[in-house]
């Protein structure tokens, strides 16, 4: 097979995104050189024109070799693996029967449906996780509920763009389909019992190796340990070691420590260094000062008008001897309304906009 020039290769990604970062791990497991193009879904980028061009469904990760768009994770490891394993690790086994075994794995673990898993864990209370950042950060939950629901964004996409409009459908029909499985607390605890099945079966190929060099099912590294990597990543992000392995996996546990000394895995992890999940008029940081400045604007515009403001109140609320038959309910405390008013600068907390369904993916 003819050298080719690995530079070629693009990554369209998205730092937080499960299925990215998957791909990234492989590309610097196999040592392939790569340029990449960061695609913003959390601003809904992925439902350009110009994005939609090269995968019709708006999802990242899409890799562009040349002239050859691989849009799917699963389809750009497999283009890797056929075109790029000469002289770089590959990462399917050569022998026939772990082959077999770390394709089984990948079937298993790549099929979890870890967006519902995701969404799930954002919408329930009693489920006694502890998310990490940015997972930690879970507001207006009944909100996010119905947004995702509707996931507007598909249809208006779908409206928008006639030439991609049935992928689109299609896509809207799958994530409304998904969301069954999160949306009742019933079907997302059968959810995390098919999790917790997959977890026993990492558990019980762990514990069956002598050798504990080997990894998940091979003594180099393979495919289903991309996915078992990624997996125990975004479950420990979600909160969910202790109920999946710190209690009761030992070896899931001790494979986890391992898998995160990697190079590869840690590159992948990397990639939202320094990227934003949210805007900067959304983040904690914005509002705080804007809640700040408009505490002590207020504060000060008070305070200057204090005489006026203070005659307009007590001519509203009346002298303590006048108008309590007015006052209705303030009558048994009106000294104290009066007091508060004029100077406190109090303003109504402002509420922190719902994370947008693109934060969980
Ligand atoms: N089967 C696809 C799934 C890709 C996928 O779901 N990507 C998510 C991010 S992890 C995405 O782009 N979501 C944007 C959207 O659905 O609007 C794969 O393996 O690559």
């Amino acid at each position: 097979m003819p050298e080719k020039n690995e530079v070629d290769l693009v990554l369209y990604y998205y730092p937080y995104s499960f299925y990215s970062q998957k791909v990234v791990m492989a590309l610097h497991q196999m040592q392939i050189k790569f340029k990449t193009k960061v695609v913003d879904i959390h601003k809904g980028k992925q439902f350009a024109e110009s994005f939609l061009s090269l995968n019709p469904k708006g999802e990242v990760p899409v890799l562009v070799d040349d002239v050859r768009v691989i849009p799917d994770s699963e389809k750009i490891i497999d283009y890797l693996e056929d075109n790029f394993a000469n002289g770089n690790p590959g990462l399917l086994p050569t022998d026939r029967e772990l082959r077999t075994r770390c394709e089984q794995l990948h079937q298993t673990i790549h099929g979890l449906k870890i967006e519902a898993l995701s969404f799930g864990a954002a919408l329930y209370d009693d489920l006694g996780i502890h998310p990490k950042p940015p997972y930690n950060c879970m507001t207006n939950r009944s909100q996010m509920k119905e947004y995702l629901d509707r996931r507007p964004e598909i249809l208006h996409a779908a409206a928008s763009n006639p030439l991609y409009s049935d992928a689109l459908n299609k896509k809207r029909g799958e994530v409304y389909e998904e969301s069954k499985l999160w949306q009742d607390r019933d079907n997302y605890e059968g959810l995390l019992i098919h999790f917790e099945k997959v977890m026993d079966e990492c558990e019980a190929e762990l514990a069956s190796h002598d050798n504990q060099s080997w990894w998940l099912c091979a003594p180099e590294l393979c495919l289903a340990d991309i996915d078992f990597a990624f997996l125990l990543y975004r479950l420990w992000q979600l909160g969910f070691e202790r109920r999946m392995w710190e209690r009761n996996r030992p070896n899931v546990k001790r494979y986890f420590a391992r898998v995160q000394l990697l190079e590869s895995f840690q590159q992948a992890v990397s990639m939202t260094e320094g990227f934003p999940m949210m805007d900067f008029f959304t983040s904690p940081v914005f509002l705080g000062i804007l809640g700040t400045t408009v505490i002590l604007a207020g504060g000060y515009y008070l305070w200057s008008k204090k005489d006026s403001v203070g005659s307009a109140l007590s001519s509203f609320f009346g002298d303590d001897n006048q108008n309590h038959q007015q006052r209705g309910a303030f009558n048994s405390r009106p000294s104290r309304m009066a007091s508060y008013a004029p100077n406190s600068g109090y303003v109504k907390a402002r509420s922190i906009p719902a994370p947008k369904a693109s934060q969980f993916m």
